[in-house]
Protein backbone atom coordinates (compact mmCIF):
# COMPACT_ATOMS: atom_id res chain seq x y z
CA UNK A 1 0.00 0.00 0.00
CA UNK A 2 1.41 3.49 -0.98
CA UNK A 3 1.69 5.93 1.79
CA UNK A 4 -1.56 8.31 1.91
CA UNK A 5 -1.32 10.81 -0.73
CA UNK A 6 -0.93 14.16 0.72
CA UNK A 7 -4.10 16.11 -1.11
CA UNK A 8 -4.70 19.24 -0.51
CA UNK A 9 -8.02 19.79 0.07
CA UNK A 10 -8.72 16.90 1.15
CA UNK A 11 -11.43 14.65 -0.61
CA UNK A 12 -14.49 13.76 -0.01
CA UNK A 13 -13.56 10.13 0.23
CA UNK A 14 -9.96 8.22 -1.44
CA UNK A 15 -9.44 4.68 -1.61
CA UNK A 16 -5.70 3.60 -2.23
CA UNK A 17 -5.02 0.23 -3.90
CA UNK A 18 -1.40 -1.15 -4.63
CA UNK A 19 0.43 0.37 -8.15
CA UNK A 20 0.93 3.18 -10.12
CA UNK A 21 0.51 4.03 -13.32
CA UNK A 22 2.80 6.01 -15.94
CA UNK A 23 0.33 6.41 -18.43
CA UNK A 24 -1.13 9.79 -17.89
CA UNK A 25 -3.43 9.77 -20.64
CA UNK A 26 -6.59 10.95 -19.41
CA UNK A 27 -9.89 10.35 -20.78
CA UNK A 28 -12.75 13.36 -19.53
CA UNK A 29 -16.20 12.59 -19.43
CA UNK A 30 -19.30 15.19 -17.97
CA UNK A 31 -21.58 13.25 -15.90
CA UNK A 32 -23.97 15.91 -14.88
CA UNK A 33 -25.71 13.01 -12.09
CA UNK A 34 -22.27 14.36 -10.45
CA UNK A 35 -22.52 16.87 -7.85
CA UNK A 36 -22.21 20.80 -8.84
CA UNK A 37 -18.02 20.90 -8.92
CA UNK A 38 -17.92 17.64 -8.12
CA UNK A 39 -15.73 14.73 -10.07
CA UNK A 40 -15.12 10.90 -9.98
CA UNK A 41 -11.43 9.84 -10.38
CA UNK A 42 -10.22 6.78 -10.89
CA UNK A 43 -6.53 5.20 -11.99
CA UNK A 44 -6.07 1.99 -12.61
CA UNK A 45 -4.28 -0.75 -14.51
CA UNK A 46 -6.08 0.75 -17.74
CA UNK A 47 -5.23 4.20 -17.36
CA UNK A 48 -6.71 7.46 -15.64
CA UNK A 49 -10.50 8.18 -16.01
CA UNK A 50 -12.18 11.34 -14.53
CA UNK A 51 -16.29 11.92 -14.78
CA UNK A 52 -17.09 15.14 -13.65
CA UNK A 53 -20.33 17.26 -12.50
CA UNK A 54 -19.69 20.10 -14.96
CA UNK A 55 -16.46 21.77 -16.68
CA UNK A 56 -14.88 22.86 -12.91
CA UNK A 57 -15.28 19.84 -11.46
CA UNK A 58 -13.17 18.55 -14.51
CA UNK A 59 -11.15 21.42 -13.94
CA UNK A 60 -10.99 20.29 -10.10
CA UNK A 61 -10.05 16.41 -10.98
CA UNK A 62 -7.06 17.47 -13.07
CA UNK A 63 -6.02 19.72 -9.77
CA UNK A 64 -6.22 16.54 -7.84
CA UNK A 65 -4.10 14.80 -10.47
CA UNK A 66 -1.74 16.95 -10.49
CA UNK A 67 -0.98 16.56 -6.64
CA UNK A 68 -1.33 12.92 -6.72
CA UNK A 69 2.00 12.20 -9.37
CA UNK A 70 5.02 11.00 -7.74
CA UNK A 71 8.43 10.06 -9.49
CA UNK A 72 6.73 6.68 -9.81
CA UNK A 73 3.61 7.49 -11.37
CA UNK A 74 0.07 8.33 -10.36
CA UNK A 75 -1.37 5.78 -7.44
CA UNK A 76 -3.96 3.80 -8.45
CA UNK A 77 -6.91 5.30 -6.61
CA UNK A 78 -10.67 6.37 -6.57
CA UNK A 79 -11.33 9.59 -4.99
CA UNK A 80 -15.23 10.87 -5.13
CA UNK A 81 -15.03 14.21 -4.39
CA UNK A 82 -17.33 17.76 -4.40
CA UNK A 83 -16.83 20.82 -2.35
CA UNK A 84 -18.49 21.07 1.29
CA UNK A 85 -19.33 24.75 0.50
CA UNK A 86 -19.78 26.70 -3.09
CA UNK A 87 -17.89 30.33 -1.88
CA UNK A 88 -14.04 29.25 -1.36
CA UNK A 89 -12.56 32.88 -1.72
CA UNK A 90 -9.32 34.51 -1.34
CA UNK A 91 -9.66 39.22 -1.01
CA UNK A 92 -6.70 40.99 -2.39
CA UNK A 93 -6.30 44.57 -0.89
CA UNK A 94 -5.07 46.15 -4.11
CA UNK A 95 -5.75 49.66 -2.40
CA UNK A 96 -3.12 49.92 0.24
CA UNK A 97 -0.05 48.58 -1.94
CA UNK A 98 -1.46 48.43 -5.63
CA UNK A 99 -0.83 44.83 -7.32
CA UNK A 100 -0.14 45.02 -11.16
CA UNK A 101 -2.09 42.90 -13.54
CA UNK A 102 0.50 40.09 -13.40
CA UNK A 103 1.24 39.67 -10.26
CA UNK A 104 -3.21 39.17 -9.40
CA UNK A 105 -2.31 36.61 -12.09
CA UNK A 106 -0.14 34.85 -10.25
CA UNK A 107 -2.14 34.53 -6.99
CA UNK A 108 -5.34 33.83 -9.34
CA UNK A 109 -2.81 31.03 -10.89
CA UNK A 110 -2.04 29.39 -7.04
CA UNK A 111 -5.32 30.04 -5.81
CA UNK A 112 -6.72 27.52 -8.67
CA UNK A 113 -4.32 24.92 -7.93
CA UNK A 114 -6.37 24.27 -4.15
CA UNK A 115 -9.25 24.68 -5.93
CA UNK A 116 -10.62 28.39 -4.74
CA UNK A 117 -13.23 29.35 -6.76
CA UNK A 118 -13.42 32.98 -5.43
CA UNK A 119 -11.65 36.46 -5.63
CA UNK A 120 -12.29 39.61 -4.31
CA UNK A 121 -10.65 42.50 -5.17
CA UNK A 122 -11.01 45.47 -2.63
CA UNK A 123 -10.43 47.91 -5.14
CA UNK A 124 -10.99 51.03 -3.09
CA UNK A 125 -9.63 52.27 0.25
CA UNK A 126 -8.25 55.80 1.71
CA UNK A 127 -4.83 54.92 0.47
CA UNK A 128 -5.82 54.43 -2.84
CA UNK A 129 -8.42 54.36 -5.80
CA UNK A 130 -7.49 51.19 -8.16
CA UNK A 131 -10.38 50.77 -11.08
CA UNK A 132 -10.90 53.42 -14.11
CA UNK A 133 -14.62 54.65 -13.54
CA UNK A 134 -15.73 56.65 -16.82
CA UNK A 135 -17.94 59.18 -15.54
CA UNK A 136 -15.90 59.86 -12.67
CA UNK A 137 -12.25 59.97 -14.38
CA UNK A 138 -10.15 61.40 -11.29
CA UNK A 139 -11.09 58.67 -8.79
CA UNK A 140 -8.02 56.66 -10.46
CA UNK A 141 -5.81 59.74 -12.07
CA UNK A 142 -6.19 61.33 -9.14
CA UNK A 143 -7.22 59.14 -6.28
CA UNK A 144 -5.13 56.18 -7.54
CA UNK A 145 -1.75 57.78 -7.31
CA UNK A 146 -0.98 57.12 -3.72
CA UNK A 147 -0.44 54.45 -1.82
CA UNK A 148 0.80 53.17 2.30
CA UNK A 149 3.66 54.76 2.35
CA UNK A 150 3.35 57.20 -0.23
CA UNK A 151 4.42 54.85 -3.62
CA UNK A 152 3.29 55.77 -6.86
CA UNK A 153 0.34 53.62 -6.63
CA UNK A 154 -1.56 52.01 -10.21
CA UNK A 155 -4.61 51.98 -11.01
CA UNK A 156 -6.65 48.95 -13.39
CA UNK A 157 -8.33 50.61 -16.78
CA UNK A 158 -11.03 48.72 -17.91
CA UNK A 159 -9.03 46.66 -20.59
CA UNK A 160 -6.82 45.59 -17.51
CA UNK A 161 -9.65 44.64 -15.37
CA UNK A 162 -11.18 42.72 -18.46
CA UNK A 163 -8.16 40.96 -18.62
CA UNK A 164 -7.98 40.05 -14.61
CA UNK A 165 -11.71 38.57 -14.99
CA UNK A 166 -10.77 36.40 -18.36
CA UNK A 167 -8.12 35.03 -16.41
CA UNK A 168 -9.85 33.98 -13.88
CA UNK A 169 -12.50 32.92 -15.10
CA UNK A 170 -10.22 30.41 -17.61
CA UNK A 171 -9.44 28.86 -13.68
CA UNK A 172 -12.76 28.59 -12.76
CA UNK A 173 -12.53 31.72 -9.89
CA UNK A 174 -14.99 34.65 -10.17
CA UNK A 175 -14.02 38.00 -9.55
CA UNK A 176 -15.91 39.85 -6.86
CA UNK A 177 -15.31 43.77 -6.83
CA UNK A 178 -15.52 45.86 -3.73
CA UNK A 179 -15.98 49.20 -3.69
CA UNK A 180 -15.56 50.08 0.02
CA UNK A 181 -18.35 52.43 0.99
CA UNK A 182 -19.17 55.13 2.85
CA UNK A 183 -16.06 55.02 4.96
CA UNK A 184 -12.68 54.18 3.88
CA UNK A 185 -12.88 57.04 0.96
CA UNK A 186 -10.63 59.00 1.81
CA UNK A 187 -8.86 58.84 -1.76
CA UNK A 188 -12.00 59.39 -3.48
CA UNK A 189 -12.35 63.05 -0.96
CA UNK A 190 -8.92 63.53 -2.39
CA UNK A 191 -10.24 62.88 -6.51
CA UNK A 192 -13.50 65.03 -6.07
CA UNK A 193 -13.94 67.60 -2.85
CA UNK A 194 -17.86 67.71 -3.42
CA UNK A 195 -17.91 64.16 -1.98
CA UNK A 196 -16.51 65.25 1.16
CA UNK A 197 -18.06 66.19 4.39
CA UNK A 198 -17.13 69.72 4.60
CA UNK A 199 -16.17 69.97 0.36
CA UNK A 200 -12.65 70.20 1.02
CA UNK A 201 -10.40 67.52 -0.59
CA UNK A 202 -8.49 66.05 2.14
CA UNK A 203 -4.73 65.39 1.90
CA UNK A 204 -3.47 61.61 0.55
CA UNK A 205 -3.54 59.31 2.88
CA UNK A 206 -0.05 57.54 3.44
CA UNK A 207 -0.56 55.71 7.18
CA UNK A 208 -2.11 52.59 8.16
CA UNK A 209 -4.99 54.05 10.63
CA UNK A 210 -8.85 52.88 9.60
CA UNK A 211 -12.30 54.69 10.26
CA UNK A 212 -11.32 58.50 9.56
CA UNK A 213 -12.65 59.30 6.42
CA UNK A 214 -16.59 58.92 5.17
CA UNK A 215 -18.59 60.30 2.38
CA UNK A 216 -21.33 63.50 2.68
CA UNK A 217 -24.10 61.61 3.31
CA UNK A 218 -27.61 63.00 1.76
CA UNK A 219 -25.73 65.02 -0.87
CA UNK A 220 -26.72 64.35 -4.16
CA UNK A 221 -23.23 64.56 -5.92
CA UNK A 222 -22.79 61.70 -3.66
CA UNK A 223 -25.91 59.66 -4.45
CA UNK A 224 -24.99 60.05 -8.51
CA UNK A 225 -21.10 59.02 -7.77
CA UNK A 226 -22.52 55.91 -6.01
CA UNK A 227 -25.24 55.28 -8.95
CA UNK A 228 -22.28 55.95 -11.38
CA UNK A 229 -19.53 53.64 -9.79
CA UNK A 230 -21.49 50.86 -8.92
CA UNK A 231 -23.42 51.09 -12.42
CA UNK A 232 -19.72 50.89 -14.60
CA UNK A 233 -18.12 48.52 -11.78
CA UNK A 234 -21.38 45.77 -12.16
CA UNK A 235 -21.00 46.46 -15.80
CA UNK A 236 -17.61 45.06 -15.56
CA UNK A 237 -18.64 42.18 -13.46
CA UNK A 238 -19.79 38.76 -15.33
CA UNK A 239 -19.95 37.43 -12.05
CA UNK A 240 -23.33 37.77 -9.61
CA UNK A 241 -21.81 39.43 -6.81
CA UNK A 242 -20.93 43.02 -5.98
CA UNK A 243 -19.24 44.21 -2.61
CA UNK A 244 -20.33 47.45 -1.65
CA UNK A 245 -17.93 47.62 2.08
CA UNK A 246 -19.19 48.88 4.97
CA UNK A 247 -16.97 48.77 7.35
CA UNK A 248 -15.32 50.22 9.96
CA UNK A 249 -17.77 53.77 9.22
CA UNK A 250 -16.43 55.29 12.57
CA UNK A 251 -16.71 58.98 11.44
CA UNK A 252 -20.49 58.70 10.04
CA UNK A 253 -23.34 59.37 12.23
CA UNK A 254 -25.34 55.91 12.53
CA UNK A 255 -28.52 57.73 11.43
CA UNK A 256 -26.37 58.75 8.29
CA UNK A 257 -24.90 55.51 8.21
CA UNK A 258 -28.11 53.49 8.20
CA UNK A 259 -29.85 55.65 5.55
CA UNK A 260 -26.69 55.37 2.92
CA UNK A 261 -26.46 51.63 3.86
CA UNK A 262 -30.28 51.74 2.46
CA UNK A 263 -29.94 53.68 -0.46
CA UNK A 264 -26.51 52.04 -1.53
CA UNK A 265 -27.98 48.50 -0.88
CA UNK A 266 -31.07 49.27 -3.46
CA UNK A 267 -28.43 51.02 -6.20
CA UNK A 268 -26.21 48.14 -5.81
CA UNK A 269 -29.28 45.28 -6.24
CA UNK A 270 -31.24 47.85 -8.90
CA UNK A 271 -27.81 46.48 -11.34
CA UNK A 272 -29.08 42.60 -10.71
CA UNK A 273 -26.30 41.92 -8.84
CA UNK A 274 -26.09 40.14 -5.56
CA UNK A 275 -25.35 42.70 -2.68
CA UNK A 276 -22.64 41.75 -0.51
CA UNK A 277 -21.03 43.90 2.49
CA UNK A 278 -19.15 43.41 5.39
CA UNK A 279 -21.08 43.04 8.95
CA UNK A 280 -21.50 46.26 10.12
CA UNK A 281 -23.80 46.52 7.30
CA UNK A 282 -26.11 44.00 8.75
CA UNK A 283 -27.23 47.33 11.60
CA UNK A 284 -29.42 47.75 8.67
CA UNK A 285 -33.19 46.32 9.01
CA UNK A 286 -33.90 47.23 5.38
CA UNK A 287 -31.34 45.26 3.07
CA UNK A 288 -31.92 44.11 -0.40
CA UNK A 289 -32.92 40.67 -0.15
CA UNK A 290 -30.66 38.18 -0.40
CA UNK A 291 -27.72 40.83 1.09
CA UNK A 292 -24.93 38.73 1.72
CA UNK A 293 -23.02 39.21 5.14
CA UNK A 294 -18.92 39.24 5.30
CA UNK A 295 -18.36 38.34 8.67
CA UNK A 296 -15.14 39.62 9.96
CA UNK A 297 -15.17 39.22 13.61
CA UNK A 298 -13.55 36.35 15.70
CA UNK A 299 -13.71 32.66 15.91
CA UNK A 300 -15.47 33.39 19.30
CA UNK A 301 -17.69 36.50 18.87
CA UNK A 302 -16.89 39.51 20.86
CA UNK A 303 -18.99 42.95 21.30
CA UNK A 304 -21.97 42.79 18.36
CA UNK A 305 -19.95 41.50 15.77
CA UNK A 306 -21.92 38.47 15.65
CA UNK A 307 -25.37 39.96 15.70
CA UNK A 308 -24.49 42.15 13.35
CA UNK A 309 -23.82 39.03 11.00
CA UNK A 310 -27.01 37.00 12.02
CA UNK A 311 -28.80 39.65 11.02
CA UNK A 312 -28.41 38.90 7.24
CA UNK A 313 -29.50 35.50 7.49
CA UNK A 314 -32.81 36.79 9.17
CA UNK A 315 -33.28 38.88 6.09
CA UNK A 316 -32.63 35.93 3.52
CA UNK A 317 -29.31 36.41 2.94
CA UNK A 318 -26.34 34.04 3.48
CA UNK A 319 -22.92 34.37 5.23
CA UNK A 320 -19.19 34.32 3.78
CA UNK A 321 -17.05 33.90 7.23
CA UNK A 322 -13.50 35.46 7.26
CA UNK A 323 -12.96 35.58 11.34
CA UNK A 324 -10.19 37.97 11.83
CA UNK A 325 -8.43 35.76 14.66
CA UNK A 326 -8.24 32.71 11.69
CA UNK A 327 -7.87 33.42 8.35
CA UNK A 328 -6.42 37.01 7.99
CA UNK A 329 -3.80 36.08 5.94
CA UNK A 330 -1.91 39.55 6.89
CA UNK A 331 -1.72 38.77 10.76
CA UNK A 332 2.01 37.22 11.72
CA UNK A 333 2.40 33.86 12.16
CA UNK A 334 4.42 34.42 15.40
CA UNK A 335 6.50 37.00 17.22
CA UNK A 336 9.38 36.68 14.34
CA UNK A 337 7.31 37.06 11.17
CA UNK A 338 8.99 40.16 9.59
CA UNK A 339 5.41 41.00 7.85
CA UNK A 340 1.82 41.58 8.87
CA UNK A 341 -0.06 42.83 12.15
CA UNK A 342 -1.04 41.21 15.24
CA UNK A 343 -4.29 43.24 16.58
CA UNK A 344 -6.87 40.09 15.43
CA UNK A 345 -5.37 38.09 18.24
CA UNK A 346 -2.62 37.37 16.24
CA UNK A 347 0.04 35.80 15.94
CA UNK A 348 -1.98 33.24 14.04
CA UNK A 349 -0.61 30.57 13.58
CA UNK A 350 -1.25 27.54 11.01
CA UNK A 351 -2.97 25.80 13.63
CA UNK A 352 -4.98 28.80 14.55
CA UNK A 353 -5.91 29.09 11.29
CA UNK A 354 -6.54 25.13 10.48
CA UNK A 355 -8.33 24.67 13.84
CA UNK A 356 -12.01 26.21 13.75
CA UNK A 357 -15.24 24.75 12.91
CA UNK A 358 -17.43 27.24 10.61
CA UNK A 359 -20.68 26.18 11.69
CA UNK A 360 -19.60 26.44 15.49
CA UNK A 361 -18.99 30.53 15.20
CA UNK A 362 -22.27 32.18 15.20
CA UNK A 363 -25.31 31.01 17.25
CA UNK A 364 -28.06 30.38 14.98
CA UNK A 365 -26.33 30.09 11.96
CA UNK A 366 -26.47 26.82 9.96
CA UNK A 367 -24.42 24.73 7.38
CA UNK A 368 -27.19 25.96 4.99
CA UNK A 369 -27.02 30.00 6.03
CA UNK A 370 -22.85 29.98 5.03
CA UNK A 371 -22.62 30.15 1.66
CA UNK A 372 -18.91 29.89 2.34
CA UNK A 373 -15.37 31.10 3.24
CA UNK A 374 -12.97 33.46 2.38
CA UNK A 375 -9.58 34.55 3.74
CA UNK A 376 -8.37 38.41 3.00
CA UNK A 377 -5.52 39.26 2.64
CA UNK A 378 -5.09 43.10 3.46
CA UNK A 379 -1.69 44.66 2.68
CA UNK A 380 -0.58 47.27 4.41
CA UNK A 381 2.47 46.14 4.95
CA UNK A 382 2.41 43.78 2.28
CA UNK A 383 4.42 44.83 -1.20
CA UNK A 384 5.43 42.45 -3.65
CA UNK A 385 4.62 38.71 -4.89
CA UNK A 386 6.83 37.23 -2.66
CA UNK A 387 6.11 38.82 0.52
CA UNK A 388 2.10 38.06 -0.46
CA UNK A 389 3.02 34.61 -0.71
CA UNK A 390 4.84 34.43 2.46
CA UNK A 391 1.69 35.75 4.26
CA UNK A 392 -0.80 33.70 2.32
CA UNK A 393 1.23 30.29 2.46
CA UNK A 394 0.58 28.14 3.77
CA UNK A 395 -2.48 29.45 6.03
CA UNK A 396 -4.69 30.00 3.51
CA UNK A 397 -4.26 25.93 2.54
CA UNK A 398 -6.80 25.83 5.67
CA UNK A 399 -8.95 27.79 4.33
CA UNK A 400 -8.67 26.18 1.10
CA UNK A 401 -9.57 21.96 3.47
CA UNK A 402 -12.10 24.10 5.19
CA UNK A 403 -14.44 24.94 2.59
CA UNK A 404 -14.06 22.23 0.49
CA UNK A 405 -13.54 18.93 2.70
CA UNK A 406 -16.28 17.61 4.38
CA UNK A 407 -15.89 18.53 8.65
CA UNK A 408 -16.41 14.78 9.41
CA UNK A 409 -12.68 13.51 10.35
CA UNK A 410 -10.61 16.30 10.19
CA UNK A 411 -7.84 17.16 13.20
CA UNK A 412 -5.15 19.15 12.67
CA UNK A 413 -2.78 16.49 13.90
CA UNK A 414 -3.65 14.36 10.64
CA UNK A 415 -3.71 18.17 8.42
CA UNK A 416 -0.09 19.13 9.64
CA UNK A 417 1.47 16.03 8.44
CA UNK A 418 -0.33 16.63 5.03
CA UNK A 419 0.42 20.06 4.92
CA UNK A 420 4.59 18.56 5.47
CA UNK A 421 4.39 16.50 2.78
CA UNK A 422 2.53 19.13 0.33
CA UNK A 423 5.86 20.78 0.35
CA UNK A 424 7.30 19.60 -2.49
CA UNK A 425 4.51 20.51 -4.47
CA UNK A 426 4.78 24.22 -3.34
CA UNK A 427 8.32 24.66 -4.14
CA UNK A 428 7.57 22.42 -7.56
CA UNK A 429 5.21 25.73 -8.64
CA UNK A 430 7.86 28.14 -6.56
CA UNK A 431 5.70 29.04 -4.07
CA UNK A 432 7.71 31.82 -1.49
CA UNK A 433 5.82 29.77 1.78
CA UNK A 434 6.95 29.98 5.26
CA UNK A 435 8.23 26.97 6.71
CA UNK A 436 6.08 28.04 10.54
CA UNK A 437 5.91 26.50 13.49
CA UNK A 438 3.91 23.65 14.56
CA UNK A 439 4.36 21.99 11.05
CA UNK A 440 6.61 18.95 10.76
CA UNK A 441 8.03 20.09 7.81
CA UNK A 442 11.23 18.03 6.47
C1 LIG B 1 -9.60 45.72 9.35
S1 LIG B 1 -11.44 43.80 8.23
C2 LIG B 1 -10.10 46.21 8.15
C3 LIG B 1 -9.15 46.65 7.11
C4 LIG B 1 -7.72 46.55 7.57
C5 LIG B 1 -7.52 45.28 8.34
C6 LIG B 1 -6.11 45.02 8.73
C7 LIG B 1 -12.08 45.02 7.67
C8 LIG B 1 -13.39 44.85 7.10
N1 LIG B 1 -11.42 46.17 7.78
O1 LIG B 1 -9.47 47.97 6.72
O2 LIG B 1 -6.91 46.56 6.43
O3 LIG B 1 -8.32 45.32 9.48
O4 LIG B 1 -5.94 43.74 9.26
Amino acid sequence: MPAPAALIPRPASIALADGYTTEYRVETTIDPALPAEGYRLEVDADGIRIAAGDDAGAFYAARTLDQLRTDRGVPYVRIEDAPRFRYRGAMLDVSRHFFTVEQVERYLDLLALFKINHLHLHLSDDQGWRIHIDAWPKLSEVGGRNEVGGGQGGFYTKADYARIVAYAAERFITIVPEIDLPGHTNAALVAYPELAPEGVSPVPYTGDDVGFSTLAIGKPEVTRFVTDVLGEVAAMTPGPYLHIGGDESYKTKEEDFLAFMKEAGAIAASTGKTVVGWHEMGRSRELPAGTIGQYWGFVVPRDRTGEHAVSFVGQGGKLILSPADAVYLDMKYDESTPLGLVWADGPTSVQDSYDWEPTAVLDGVDEDDILGLEAPLWTETITTSEELETMAFPRLLSLAELAWSPAEGRSWEEYRERLASLAPYLDAHGIHYTRAAGVPWR
